[in-house]
């Protein structure tokens, strides 16, 4: 299982990402994603879903027409770990995709 990171390697990590943000608990990371429509939204989820279960690390989400909720943590370590990191990053690549 991966280990929870510190506090100090949570924000080396925050500031390699744009838009996150850490939750008062510092158990998770969330980001909200906007897109053109419905149809782009749910694309994207689909795009990492596989991704996600490629990586068998899975997002805490929820969708309302076009935009994205995201939250991030690794329930079985109770916490963030560089799974959410690497998730979050892999969203934001195919966020930015067209
Ligand atoms: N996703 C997230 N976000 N946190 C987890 O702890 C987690 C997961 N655990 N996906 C994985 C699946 C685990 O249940 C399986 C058995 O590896």
């Amino acid at each position: 299982m991966a280990a929870r990171l510190a506090s100090q390697e949570i924000r080396q990590e925050l500031a390699k990402l744009d838009g996150w943000e850490l939750t008062a608990s510092e158990t998770a990371i969330r980001r909200q994603f906007r897109f053109r429509d419905f149809s782009e939204a749910f694309g994207f989820m689909s795009r990492v879903a596989l991704a996600a279960e490629k990586l068998d690390h899975h997002p805490d989400w929820s969708n309302v027409y076009n935009r994205v909720e995201v939250v991030l943590t690794t329930h079985d370590a109770g916490g963030l770990t560089e799974l959410d990191f690497r998730l979050a990053a892999v969203m934001d690549g195919l966020a930015s995709r067209p």
